[in-house]
């Protein structure tokens, strides 16, 4: 068995992308770089699950490439690419959709939260999507995954499919069982309106997320804004249990001031949350806006963006096709 520390992860290029995603994946993404090799992926392919404007699609996998760069994953150390240039993908995905069960599909809830009421409606692709990431992982026998809680669950489907093919195909450790790697205090960044729903792409209010390109004033204007508590900042974390709005505002503080919530808690405790407020877009300004404007200055550049798909994709596409040869072989695919 292959003991090798390898990360994969992905991004999917269907927007602008946020603090949710920066918090709880991208800065795991850079700094993962210095300890193991890293495979970081636009993953196009798990966009298109919803329908996406091709022109649309386009621009967002530059997007997406430029805040990787951004946030300082670097093209020489990691592999950058874009999932649909490596047919690998689809091709695995194929084969463990007949490994996977539809028994385990049932149960994943993003599924069900993104499919809504009107499941019939929802694309087969939505429903398949956890084996395709399951594919984007076991191409490259990834040994960890970093990710934002809300994949923990598609992970250990990942875990179960891989059991599944090594056993159904008498390969014990074939294919390793990937290790989630989720931050600690920031797994969950959530929406500025509403504190039980994830901060998300595509969340119809702009008001809900701070978004990587906001500039100054618009950060401002959104956490001046965002939803808290009437009552003064309570002494312990107790105090906010029933408080998701003014939690999440205090998490994301903790997290960009490197103090832990006791900490913060016991400097700010019967403060107005506007105090808070003031504090924490200082914060983010500091930390989001010359993300920001790198990822503006990096899209003026597309020649360069492409130079490092392309580059990505190369790399990616040996190892992919080593690991597909043996794959085919296990199953008897000729
Ligand atoms: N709110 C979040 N808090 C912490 N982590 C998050 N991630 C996403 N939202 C949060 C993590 O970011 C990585 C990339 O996510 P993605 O864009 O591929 O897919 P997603 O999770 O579906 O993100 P969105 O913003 O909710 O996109 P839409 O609205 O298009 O579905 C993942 O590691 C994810 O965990």
């Amino acid at each position: 068995m292959s003991k090798k520390k390898l990360v994969f992860s992905g991004v999917q290029p269907t927007g602008n992308l946020h603090l949710g995603n920066y918090l709880g994946a991208l800065k795991n993404f850079v700094s993962l770089q210095k300890e193991m090799e890293c495979i970081y992926c636009v993953v196009d392919l798990h966009a298109i699950t919803s329908f996406q404007k091709p022109n649309e699609l386009e621009d967002n996998v530059f997007e997406t490439v430029a805040s990787f760069l951004a946030t300082g994953i670097d093209p020489n150390k990691s592999i950058i690419f874009n999932q649909s240039s490596v047919s690998g993908h689809a091709e695995l995905a194929w084969i463990l959709n007949c490994v996977s069960r539809i028994g385990w599909l049932n149960r994943m809830t993003q599924f069900k939260d993104k499919a809504g009421s009107d499941k019939e409606k929802a694309s087969v692709g939505l429903y398949i999507y956890p084996n395709l990431m399951a594919a984007d992982i076991l191409l490259y026998k990834a040994s960890h995954v970093p990710v934002g809680a809300d994949q923990k669950q598609h992970l250990e489907l990942c875990r179960d499919i891989a059991q599944k093919f090594n056993n159904d195909f008498n390969c014990e450790g074939f294919f390793p069982l990937p290790e989630p790697l989720i931050q600690k205090n920031v797994s969950r960044v959530m929406s500025l309106r509403d504190g039980n729903k994830k901060m998300s792409k595509s969340e119809e209010s702009d008001y809900s997320r701070i978004n990587l390109k906001d500039t100054t004033d618009e950060i401002s204007k959104k956490i001046k804004k965002a939803k808290s508590d009437s009552e003064p900042i309570p002494q312990s974390l107790k105090g906010l249990e029933k408080k998701p709005e003014a939690l999440n505002l205090v998490n994301i503080y903790s997290e960009l001031s490197k103090s832990s919530l006791d900490k913060v808690l016991n400097e700010m405790s019967g403060k107005e949350y506007s105090f808070l407020k003031t504090k924490l877009a200082e914060l983010l300004i500091n930390e989001i806006t010359p993300v920001g404007k790198e990822i503006k200055k990096l899209l003026n550049d597309k020649p360069y963006l492409k130079q490092v798909l392309k580059k990505g994709e190369e790399k990616a596409n040996i190892i992919a096709e080593e690991n597909l040869k043996n794959i085919r072989e296990k199953v008897g695919l000729i």
